[in-house]
């Protein structure tokens, strides 16, 4: 998803193949990015934009008046079965094609977001409807469901004028036919006594909790990095580059950086690229594009669609406005193309509209200077390595500034700007030479398709940078001398990507039935790029946690952290999840570097790898000690002589692991009694052949507890949790956010159980360790508080009786 489609991946490395070996040769050598840049623009022939274009024709991001109408019927249907928010989420499909009957969609969405409670967005959606031209007969109906909805919002003044326009529409319709009116006139006065019954007895309508409740949090801003706190500082040295250090001692839970993305695009979701059929044939599963606002990234409910795309959609219209402005205008053209050229394409071309033309041009002219400047030294005899280490061997960094780190201002500071981004390292001689082609190829096909799209018809009210940005590109044969800087600036920000990428994840609760106890997992919402998190070093071991709301990132110390200790965060290979061996293959491959952090240098210099030594081992059937070897495996007892192939014990593993799966689905279709039988068997399976500390046996305890807690059999639900909290306890540490994500579980069980002073504890336990990974604001830590408030608020009596 991040990268380029594989068949155009694919195509990209025949051409690459089939080059002539010069010319390999040439692309090979380190040389700048604008001349790789240069050296493909030509290579880039027609034959390869049919290609490519063919590719993607099918991510269908146009409007077609048949989807709309596909896509209706079938929230129609889901409306009928009563599945409210897949209905919504078709309804939002359909109105992100223009179709004749728009407003009939924007009617049938407001009824789903009605019956899920959403009454203010059910209001604005019917607005919608009529503001296009909604069928007279159908008026009475939506403005009976707008009575409905100001009544359960207690604005009653607003509800009965609308009671009265309803009245006199029915009064002057004269196709009614003589039952609906009946039918009408009677909804009519069951209204109207609602309402006198609200206007007599005015029941406070509970107001929302704000989500959005101030900050509390002390924000001590650091003088030198913006979104930093004044606990941190950015020091530098050649051999660990630019980095974090505490500058007094920091307690877990503390902030360390809060910082918004320079620039972040929404990552498509699968199933769009998996379309293989040369036909269109839609699609009713539900993507990250339909679920989240391609620009602030909240949940969407009545989404806004782009007027040009079927495929942007907002929370609102401020934020359709606000991305048309700033980029989307440009964008939405070339949409199926990015599509087909991954997200970090998108993100490369995303960053140069952002920064706007001017920046761009004046950065890369900056650094070219810097560039011939080393070329004159190296010409003095110095070489090109020993000038660049001079200057503190980075890249981009100018000779005059010695003491200045690179990405800093020349005030010295270190704004998380254009100046930061354009200064992360692109590594552009590590990359594979194809690689390098690849990224080079797809950003010419953007280029070359910038300059096709007609974009003056686009500029209608579109933000400075962007029309100075078209004024530039328009039209001629060759590529402009402008848009050639923007690529070279584009394929830099490509191979940043690269190291740079930090992936925007949330938790998201998954559909499993009417389940009490929520089951969730962690999806990638967007890539985006985060200037001053990007300084942070990585460790297997970190003393960090990350967490995102919409586009905003948090860093938090999960550890204590000492004065003068370096800050730290994980890439993704963490010590609990791999061995060392694989994380430091994946950090080379991915990052370039060899991790020496302390939970390498440790790991490999024991026997026990970190996966043997946290519970991923196999054990003997008969006497459960661990067995041990490569490819056969021995009885470690010495008592036993068993012995197993390797081969065979991962089949096992693997026919397990499809066990688990499937009672997992007959959860989700609400046969919990069937999951826990088929649990309980794969339970007695593990036992068998795995050891007792094994993910795996976590996860079945894990579902027996959802599948208990389904049934309301809360005892049991908690013992099995119970199990599952000692293994991820023992994998990840008791004080790490997978056990918080646990303990919140067993609250919630302890709590529907009523079993008060054990729920207190657990509530208290979660609540600590969520709040140091997560912050106080986290949706779970605030659910803690009020699940704490509600047992202390039962009578001392029931609280005997109940235990
Ligand atoms: C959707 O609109 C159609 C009219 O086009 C109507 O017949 C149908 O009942 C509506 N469905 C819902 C759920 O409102
Ligand atoms: C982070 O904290 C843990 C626990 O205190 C410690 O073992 C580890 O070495 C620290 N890591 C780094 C990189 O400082
Ligand atoms: C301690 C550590 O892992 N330091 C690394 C920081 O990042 C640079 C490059 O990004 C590596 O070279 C260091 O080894
Ligand atoms: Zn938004
Ligand atoms: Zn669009
Ligand atoms: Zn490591």
């Amino acid at each position: 998803m991040e990268l380029p489609a594989e068949k155009w991946a694919a195509y990209a490395r025949r051409k690459w193949a089939s080059l002539d070996p010069c010319l390999q040769q040439k692309l090979s050598v380190a040389g700048p990015l604008g001349d790789t840049f240069l050296l493909c623009l030509p290579l880039f022939q027609p034959a390869d934009e049919e290609f490519l274009h063919s590719l993607a024709a099918r991510n269908g991001v146009g409007k077609d008046p048949r989807a709309a109408l596909f896509y209706k019927e079938e929230g129609n249907k889901r409306f009928q079965n009563k599945e409210y928010t897949a209905a919504l989420i078709l309804y939002s499909k359909a109105v992100s094609h223009n179709s004749p009957e728009m407003s009939l969609c924007y009617a049938n969405r407001s009824a789903a977001l009605f019956h899920l409670g959403h009454f203010e967005d059910c209001l604005e959606d019917i607005d919608r409807a009529q503001a296009q031209s909604y069928p007279n007969r159908l008026q009475p109906k939506i403005l009976l469901r707008k009575t409905e909805c100001l009544l359960l919002l207690g604005r009653l003044q607003e509800a009965a004028e609308v009671i009265s326009k309803a009245e006199s529409k029915i009064a002057m319709d004269q196709s009614l036919t003589s039952t609906t009116r009946q039918s009408l006139l009677r909804k009519i006065s069951q209204l109207k006594v609602n309402a006198h019954e609200m206007e007599s007895s005015p029941v406070s309508v509970p107001e929302a909790p704000s989500k959005t409740r101030k900050d509390l949090e002390f924000w001590e801003e650091n003088g030198k990095i913006s979104s930093a706190f004044s606990s941190v500082s950015l020091n530098f040295n050649s051999c660990r580059g630019r980095h974090l250090v505490a500058t007094r001692d920091i307690l877990p839970g503390e902030n360390l950086v809060k910082e918004e993305a320079f620039v972040s695009v929404l990552s498509p979701g699968k199933s769009l690229l998996l379309q293989d059929s040369a036909e269109t044939t839609w699609d009713t599963r539900v993507t990250n594009a339909d679920l989240h606002c391609h620009r602030c990234l909240k949940q969407l409910l009545g989404s806004v669609p782009c007027e040009g795309c079927s495929y942007a959609k907002y929370c609102s219209k401020k934020c359709a406005q606000l991305a048309w402005e700033h980029y989307h205008s440009t964008e939405c053209p070339l949409g199926a193309l990015l599509l087909t050229l991954g997200v970090f394409s998108h993100v490369a071309l995303r960053t140069v509209l952002v920064a706007g033309f001017v920046e761009v041009s004046s950065l890369m002219k900056q650094f070219h200077e810097d560039d011939k400047e080393l070329h004159k030294a190296e010409a003095r005899g110095r070489s090109r390595d020993e000038t660049r280490d001079s200057t503190a061997g980075m890249e981009g960094l100018s000779e005059k500034a010695e003491p200045l780190i690179p990405g800093c201002e020349d005030d010295g500071q270190y704004r998380g700007s254009y100046q930061a981004v354009f200064n992360l390292l692109t590594h552009a001689e590590k990359h594979s030479p194809e690689h390098k082609f690849l990224c080079s190829l797809s950003i010419v096909a953007i280029c070359k398709k910038l300059r096709e799209a007609d974009l003056t018809i686009l500029s209608q009210g579109s933000c400075e940078s962007q029309s100075k940005l078209k004024a530039h590109v328009k039209m001629s044969t060759e590529l402009s001398l402008e848009l050639k800087i923007l690529g070279e600036a584009m394929l830099r920000h490509m191979l940043q990507l690269h190291c740079n990428a930090q992936a925007v994840t949330a938790i998201r609760e998954s559909e499993s039935g009417d389940s009490i106890v929520a089951d969730s997992e962690q999806v990638r919402l967007a890539t985006a790029l985060f200037p001053v998190t990007s300084l942070l070093n990585h460790s297997c071991d970190p003393n960090t946690s990350v967490t995102f709301s919409g586009t905003a990132v948090t860093v938090r110390a999960s550890q204590p952290i000492p004065r003068g200790q370096e800050i730290v965060h994980c890439y993704g290979p963490h010590r609990c999840r791999m061995g060392a061996a694989e994380r430091r293959q994946r950090l080379l491959c991915q990052y370039f570097f060899e991790c020496r952090c302390q939970a390498c240098l440790d790991e490999l210099g024991s026997d026990v790898t970190g996966i043997a030594a946290t519970g991923d081992i196999f054990c003997c059937s008969s006497c459960h000690a661990s067995m041990q070897g490569e490819d056969v495996l021995r009885c470690s007892s010495g008592a036993c002589t068993l012995l197993v192939g390797r081969d065979y014990l991962l089949r096992q593993l693997w026919d397990l692991r499809l066990q688990v799966r499937t009672a997992l689905g007959l959860l989700k279709d609400n046969q919990p009694n069937q999951a826990v039988e088929l649990l309980m068997r794969c339970r007695v399976d593990a036992e068998n052949f795995l050891s007792a500390e094994h993910m795996l046996v976590g996860e079945i305890e894990d579902h027996l507890a959802q599948s208990y807690a389904t049934l309301g059999k809360w005892q049991e639900a908690a013992r099995h949790l119970r199990r599952s909290i000692q293994i991820v306890e023992a994998r990840h540490g008791p004080s790490s956010v997978e056990t918080g994500h646990e303990l919140f579980k067993l609250a919630q069980i302890l709590f529907n159980g009523f079993a008060v002073s054990e729920a207190l504890c657990t509530i208290q336990r979660a609540e600590t360790v969520l709040c140091v990974h997560c912050g106080p604001q986290n949706a779970q830590v605030q659910e803690l508080q009020e699940m704490r408030a509600c047992l202390l608020e039962l009578p001392r009596s029931l609280l005997h009786r109940v235990e």
